[in-house]
């Protein structure tokens, strides 16, 4: 494409959903341009390189590049369709207070290139009534424009939500086979964003309205966060009580009807430790079992930590890895890892003694400088280090068999070594407890 063509789609942020949304419907065969506020991204894409890391995205990326259907630059220009995917975290007000700044600004950015015919989806998880207020910002900015659901004739522009729901590691995959809700701020709208999902989505698309699609998202991760939250709470009980939580866990999965998630050392990256607070800052009175599971998994955290400086301390002198900083197992992305605040914690307690296993960081997070600790390999830290805190479940470390690990003392928050022996010298619970 050339910069004088007009895209056919503007995509609106080109993070971990626009990028690959962008290039998958640029694969798709439209002409797509990526609009993000960070220069360097901006030339990274354009040398057809990628700032992420995700399954697949550098050669899709490279391909459509090379092929002239995606260009990145800093300002949106005119297009048909606009895709807006930004950031939507919340305000470090102490009251979770949802940040809807990035949307309204992108928003205020397609308004000035808006034309009658052009439809405006929103992709980022945002609070309910986002896309009318959306709408509303829009409308003050272009009077001369129809808008829907502020007009009885036939409006200018089409507004819907439509939330994306892929799983870091497996976005190109889930982008093209997930089934989607769309929500229009009319019928109308909606069944205009259906027809531009179905050029590159496979899965089912249901419409609906935008309110009802901007709950369902939350609902979706927060019905996650609840259900894990249930698995960390079991794994503290089990603590307590001198139990294997993950053996519980086992055997209570046989049951038909039960099916509880893996305990861990907390819920991290920017989604599921996020979005549930958009519902309990929406009605707060009524979400008081939402409320309770963001705290319980943030107080694992807690409880993480106080199990591994235990164990760090019942072995004076004794060098001690931590393994993994991603918020899960297989992926790059260090955002709210409780495994990396595990991780640094130890560091700035224990200095020198802590060591960190990371396959996908190239240097140890901003946190670390000054305290001694050091980013080594997973074979440094077998020969080296006695005391193991597994915090991420990395298929490199799953892999280590039991002959390299048998003699270690470990916490397993993740239970990634059921085979493990418990040393005498600690408690049963320790080892095994998430
Ligand atoms: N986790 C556990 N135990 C489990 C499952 C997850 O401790 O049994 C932890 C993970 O280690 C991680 C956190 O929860 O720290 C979140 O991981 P995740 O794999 O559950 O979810 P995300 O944040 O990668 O992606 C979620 C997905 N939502 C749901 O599964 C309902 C994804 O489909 C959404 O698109 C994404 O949030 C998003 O962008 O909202």
């Amino acid at each position: 494409m050339h910069t004088s063509q007009m895209p056919d789609v503007c995509v609106v942020g080109l993070g971990y959903i626009g990028l690959p949304t962008a290039a998958i419907i640029a694969r798709s065969g439209a002409r797509v341009l990526g609009v993000d506020v960070s220069r360097e991204v901006v030339a990274t894409i354009n040398r057809g390189e990628i700032h992420i890391e995700e399954v697949d995205l550098d050669g899709l990326v490279r391909g459509v590049v090379q092929r002239g259907l995606l260009v990145a630059t800093e300002t949106v220009q005119p297009a048909d369709a606009f895709v807006i995917a930004v950031p939507t975290p919340f305000a470090r007000d102490g009251k979770h207070t949802p940040d809807i700044s990035y949307v309204l600004s992108a928003a205020q950015e397609v308004a000035r290139v808006l034309r009658p015919g052009n439809i405006i989806i929103l992709e980022s998880t945002s609070p309910v009534g986002t896309t009318e207020q959306m709408r509303d910002l829009i409308a003050s900015l272009r009077p001369d424009l129809k808008l829907p659901g502020l007009t009885r004739e036939t409006p200018d522009i089409a507004i819907a939500y439509c939330p994306e729901r892929v799983l870091p590691g497996r976005i190109l995959e889930e982008l093209a086979n997930n089934d989607r809700s769309i929500g229009g701020i009319t019928p109308r709208c909606a069944r205009k964003a259906l027809s531009f999902y179905k050029r590159f989505v496979r899965g089912t698309c249901v419409t609906t309205d935008a309110r009802s699609a901007e709950m369902t998202k939350l609902v979706e991760n927060a019905y996650r966060d609840v259900n894990i939250a249930f698995a960390n709470e079991l794994s503290i009980i089990a603590d307590a009580m001198g139990l294997d939580v993950w053996e519980v866990i086992r055997l209570a999965n046989r049951h038909p009807r039960v099916n509880i998630l893996q305990p861990g050392p907390g819920v991290g990256g920017h989604c599921i430790a996020v979005d549930p607070w958009f519902i309990v800052h929406g009605a707060p009175e009524q979400a008081p079992l939402i409320r309770t599971a963001r705290g319980v998994n943030d107080s694992k955290i807690h409880h993480a930590i106080a199990r591994a400086t235990e164990l760090v301390e019942s072995a004076p002198g004794a060098k001690v890895a931590c393994l993994g900083l991603a918020f899960k197992a297989n992926i790059d992305d260090f955002r709210e890892s409780p495994a990396r605040l595990v991780a640094a914690t130890l560091a700035r307690r224990f200095g020198e003694r802590i060591h960190v296993v990371e396959p996908h960081a190239a240097q140890l997070p901003m946190e670390f400088t000054d305290t001694g600790a050091q980013l080594i390999d997973i074979d440094a830290a077998l020969e080296d280090c006695d005391v193991l805190i597994v915090l991420v479940d990395h298929d490199v470390f799953k892999a280590v068999p039991l002959a390299e690990r048998a003699d270690k003392l470990v916490y397993d928050t993740r239970g990634i070594w059921p085979d493990q022996p418990v040393p005498a010298t600690i408690a049963g619970e320790m080892r095994k407890a998430g």
